[in-house]
C-alpha cells in the first residue's frame, strides 16, 4: 500500500516536472534593444539611411527572429530572401519621448495599388508603459458592450497599432488601428519612404520614421493625451508584423505571408503578447569622461530656500558650487538659502581623474 502510494507520488512528480519544464519552454525570453542615438545625432526623416550607419549590427531584426503565424507560431518556418526580407532597426533619443524606426526590406513583389489594405505592410504594434492586456474592440473584457463604443473608448486608447503603408502611393503613410487617428501626424510621428520600383515589381524600400507612444490617446484629441515617458534602461513593449501580398488580383483578400516578431499572433491586439525592448544607454564612445551637470529646485520659495542635485558625468573626487551670491558649498547635493531676492548666476565645478568641467547658469536660479 505503502509502496503504490510513493510509486504514484513519484509519477505525480514527474508529470508535474514535466509539464513545468514544458510550459517554461514555451514561454518566450526574448529581449531587444533600442540604441539611443546622440543629441547631435538624431537621425533626418528623409528615407537616407546614412545616419543609422552608427548603429551597431547587434540592434538588427532580421528574418530570423520572425514567424510566420498562419501555419503554426511554434513553428519556425525559414524564411526564404528571394521572397521577403527585412531588417527593423529601433533607436531613440534621451529626454524625447519618440521611437525611431528604420525599416529596409526586399520584395520579390511590391503590391501597393489598391486603395485599401490589400497593400505589403509594416505593421507595429507599442505599449510605451508595459501595461499590457486587450486593447482593440473585438478584445474587450465586457462582450455585451456595443462595438463602436468599445472602438471609441478601447482601442488604441492605452497600447498602439499601426499599419504602414510599403509603400504608400496616393495613401497616407499608415493606418491607426484605432480611435486616435491624430497620433499619425506631426508632431507625434513623420516618416520618409525611398523606393524606386512600379506595383508589381521586385526591388528594395527604405522606411524611416518615428512615432510617439502614448499611456492614454483618446479619440478627442491630444488636449487630454498622455505621452509614454521613455527614460534610459526602461523596458516598452513592442512587436512587428510583416503582411506580405504578392498579387494584385487576388480576390480573397488574404495576404502571401504573415511574419510576426511575437510568437502570438493575437499581439496585434493584445500588448500582453508584445516583447520587451530597452531604451538603452549612450554609447561610451559619444560620453565625455568628464562633465559637469546639475539640477534644482525651490524647496521653500519664502525661505527662498533651493536645493541643488549634481548629475554630473564620470569619476568625480570633488565638487565646488558658486551660489552667484558670494556664497560656495563643497557639498556633492547642496541646499542653500538665499538671503535677498534676485537672478543669479550659479555654477559647479567638478574634478576627478579625466580632469575638470564647469557648467554654469545664467539666472535660472530666480528667487522672489
Ligand atoms: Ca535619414
Ligand atoms: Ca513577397
Ligand atoms: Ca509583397
Amino acid at each position: 500500500m505503502n509502496r503504490s502510494m510513493s510509486a504514484c507520488k513519484r509519477l505525480f512528480l514527474t508529470i508535474l516536472i514535466c509539464f513545468s519544464a514544458s510550459h517554461i519552454e514555451a514561454q518566450d525570453k526574448r529581449s531587444f534593444k533600442i540604441f539611443q542615438f546622440p543629441a547631435d545625432k538624431i537621425p533626418v526623416i528623409d528615407g537616407n539611411t546614412a545616419d543609422w550607419d552608427l548603429v551597431g549590427q547587434e540592434y538588427t531584426v532580421g528574418m530570423s527572429e520572425l514567424f510566420d503565424d498562419r501555419i503554426d507560431s511554434n513553428r519556425h518556418l525559414k524564411a526564404d530572401p528571394r521572397n521577403l526580407d527585412v531588417k527593423v532597426k529601433v533607436g531613440w533619443v534621451k529626454g524625447m519621448n519618440r521611437l525611431y524606426f528604420l525599416y529596409e526590406a526586399y520584395d520579390d513583389y511590391w503590391d501597393f495599388s489598391h486603395p485599401d489594405l490589400h497593400n505589403d505592410i509594416f505593421e507595429i504594434v507599442v505599449d510605451g508603459d508595459q501595461s499590457g492586456g486587450p486593447f482593440i474592440a473585438p478584445f474587450h473584457p465586457n462582450k455585451t458592450l456595443d462595438r463602436m463604443d468599445a472602438y471609441f473608448s478601447f482601442q488604441g486608447v492605452h497600447a498602439q497599432n499601426y499599419h504602414i503603408f510599403t509603400p504608400a502611393r496616393d495613401k497616407d503613410w499608415a493606418m491607426v488601428w484605432g480611435s486616435q487617428p491624430w497620433i499619425k501626424e506631426l508632431p507625434y510621428a513623420n516618416s520618409a519612404c525611398n523606393y524606386k520600383f512600379n506595383p508589381g515589381e521586385a526591388g528594395r524600400l527604405t522606411l524611416e520614421f518615428w512615432i510617439t507612444p502614448f499611456d492614454y490617446a483618446g479619440p478627442e484629441g491630444p488636449s487630454r493625451a498622455v505621452e509614454s515617458v521613455l527614460t534610459e534602461n526602461k523596458n516598452i513593449g513592442l512587436s512587428w508584423a510583416v503582411i506580405d501580398y504578392d498579387n494584385v488580383n487576388k480576390k480573397d483578400g488574404k495576404n502571401n505571408g504573415f511574419w510576426n516578431l511575437s510568437k502570438e499572433r493575437t499581439m496585434y491586439g493584445d500588448a500582453t503578447h508584445l516583447l520587451p525592448f530597452k531604451l538603452m544607454p549612450l554609447q561610451a564612445q559619444y560620453i565625455k569622461p568628464i562633465d559637469a551637470k546639475w539640477s534644482f529646485k525651490f524647496t521653500d520659495m519664502e525661505r527662498r530656500l533651493v536645493s541643488f542635485k549634481d548629475e554630473s558625468i564620470g569619476d568625480i573626487r570633488s565638487w565646488k558650487w558658486d551660489f552667484g551670491d558670494g556664497k560656495t558649498s563643497s557639498e556633492q547635493h547642496p541646499a542653500h538659502a538665499y538671503s535677498k531676492a534676485g537672478q543669479y548666476v550659479v555654477s559647479l565645478s567638478v574634478e576627478g581623474p579625466a580632469g575638470r568641467s564647469r557648467l554654469s547658469k545664467v539666472w535660472d536660479v530666480s528667487v522672489k
